[in-house]
């Protein structure tokens, strides 16, 4: 179904929706992005990913050209504007126009866009099986480059690994970092369950701090479930009793092989289904 998309403040039949070739984020993945969950008509964990978008631009010295609550309300408006209340809302801001050459002070106004669509990362039934995944060749970038605590526009590494993933008949792919511990998958952070405890790499291990991730530790700690941020190895996954991958589009997934290794009895853990489980009572609150 063809959208509305805003666009510095209007919003544009989705056939006329257009920028400028000379726009930087183009020409240069310079600009940064968030990938927002509706839903029933509430944007979920809006505050979390508002503010990250603003730390990611402040990184790489764009300064948006609107308040926080004004995001807020342009959000808003893009649901009401396609009449949705279950979505998956594709928020950029781009450095804007400028010339060719690397030079962002040229650019005269930042751009932000918002689409209001829908999104599957996965097919259904993968949530009731758990999915089959690698570790990939492509290391995760090394946050002493570009820190992927930045959402940013740039996402050719994770899109190699991607590929990597799919040549192998797999729709995801482990990244590790510089030291060889787990950093995250190209779109979901990754879990693991081992003897009742749940764990996650850290933000030092060069991740995205996901939305997702956050609200799930959240969720563990409130109900008293033991999870930790530490270093993982690959040892820790294939010795791990459960794993499963979080962000906005895939939710909260299982992962019951990698790299050929079957996790626990192959079939999504009970530690998964319980937070799962959790995880959809949050998004109905
Ligand atoms: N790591 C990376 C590298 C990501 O890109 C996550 C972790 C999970 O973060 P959140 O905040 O979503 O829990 C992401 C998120 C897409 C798409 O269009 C990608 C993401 C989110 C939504 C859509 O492929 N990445």
């Amino acid at each position: 179904m063809a959208c509305k998309v805003y666009i510095d403040g209007t919003f544009y039949d989705e056939s006329e929706a257009k920028v400028s070739v000379f726009d930087h984020g183009l020409l240069y993945g310079d600009g940064v992005f968030e990938g927002i969950r509706a839903y029933n008509g509430k944007v979920f964990l809006c505050q979390e990913h508002i503010d990250r978008i603003y730390e990611g631009a402040n990184y790489i010295c764009i300064n948006i050209p609107m308040t926080k609550k004004e995001m807020e309300k342009a959000l808003y408006a893009a649901l009401k504007e396609n009449g949705l209340k279950d979505a998956y809302i594709r928020l950029i801001v781009t450095r804007g126009t400028g010339c060719l050459g690397l030079n962002p002070f040229k650019c005269v106004k930042p751009s932000i866009i918002i689409i209001a669509s829908s999104i599957e990362l996965y097919p259904p039934e993968l949530y009731e099986q758990g999915l089959s995944i690698i570790t990939s060749a492509v290391p995760a970038v090394n946050p002493e480059a570009l820190n992927p605590r930045v959402k940013s526009l740039n996402y050719l590494n994770n899109i190699l690994a991607k590929m990597e993933a799919l040549n192998a008949g797999m729709f995801e792919a482990i990244m590790l970092n510089s030291q060889g511990n787990v950093a995250e998958c190209t779109g979901d952070n990754i879990f693991i369950v081992k003897n009742g405890v749940v764990k996650t790499p850290p933000v030092t291990a060069g991740i995205l701090e996901g939305c997702t991730r956050n609200a799930l530790l959240k969720l563990a700690k409130d109900a008293g479930i033991p999870a930790q941020e530490v270093n993982l190895q690959r040892y820790d996954l294939y010795a791990a009793d459960e794993c499963f991958l979080t962000g906005t589009a895939a939710e909260l997934i299982a992962v019951t092989k990698i790299d050929g290794r079957i996790l626990g009895d192959g079939k999504p853990g009970p530690m998964t289904r319980k937070l799962l489980g959790m995880f959809r009572d949050l998004t109905k609150k």
